[in-house]
């Protein structure tokens, strides 16, 4: 199947960076919802990473069917979160409206530091989820997964990344994600990992 580009259904510029940055060597043409020049309204009511990617890569795809712009393009979707074991795995799949979409991730991981006070190391492990789904010109559906297991560190650290990366501290980096370089966490990231395996599903498929 001949595939010219790639359509990220995403808003989100943080993971749109590391998204071309990982699928570069695809030799594809990568491109945001925006620089498509789609905008849809979607609502992300599934209970799982996997179902909430699907619903947003199913939106874009069929708003691409119905202006013909479809063949040639895979339509992609990311849903990720992080999840808390001391949390019972909160926020999980709410991650992004976690108290509230527009409340900012200062805040955000200011609270979550406080909810964990006085929690030893031992109890602070939390891991990053990321599924990806995949729509093809055909109507094939992909789906891929990847996780990174860490801790919740004890104050924000670092400039890199998005969301809520400074809390989050690797144990082999001895950092966390937003300590990283950009190559590093790429590397050992949620996304990182789901997107290769989604690249390998696509191998065969696309030319
Ligand atoms: P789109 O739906 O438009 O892609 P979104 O930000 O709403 O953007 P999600 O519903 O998948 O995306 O929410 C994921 C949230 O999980 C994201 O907003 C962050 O708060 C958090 N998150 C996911 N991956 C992360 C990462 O690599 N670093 C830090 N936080 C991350």
């Amino acid at each position: 199947m001949t595939i010219k580009r790639i359509i990220f259904a995403t808003g989100n510029a943080g993971k749109i960076k590391e998204i071309q940055a990982i699928l570069e060597d695809m030799g594809l043409e990568v491109l945001s919802m925006k620089d498509a020049g789609i905008s849809v309204d979607i609502e992300e009511n599934g209970s799982t990473y996997e179902e909430n990617a699907m619903i947003k890569s199913r939106a874009v795809a069929a708003c691409l069917r119905e202006c013909g712009q479809l063949e040639g393009t895979v339509v992609m979707a990311d849903d990720s979160g992080l999840e808390i074991d001391y949390l019972n795995r909160e926020p999980g799949v709410y991650s992004a409206r976690y108290m509230g979409e527009d409340t900012s991730y200062r805040v955000k991981n200011a609270n979550l530091i406080s909810r964990l006070e006085g929690v030893e190391d031992e109890r602070r492990t939390a891991r990053f989820v990321c599924a990806i789904a995949a729509v093809l010109p055909d109507g094939r559906e992909l789906t891929s997964r990847g996780t990174i297991e860490g801790r919740i560190g004890y104050e924000e650290k670092g400039r890199g990344g998005f969301g809520y990366d400074p809390i989050f501290y690797v144990p082999e980096f001895g950092r966390t994600t937003a300590e990283l370089t950009e190559e590093e966490k790429n590397r050992v990231s949620h996304r990182g990992k789901a997107l290769q395996q989604m690249k390998k599903l696509l191998q065969g498929i696309v030319e």
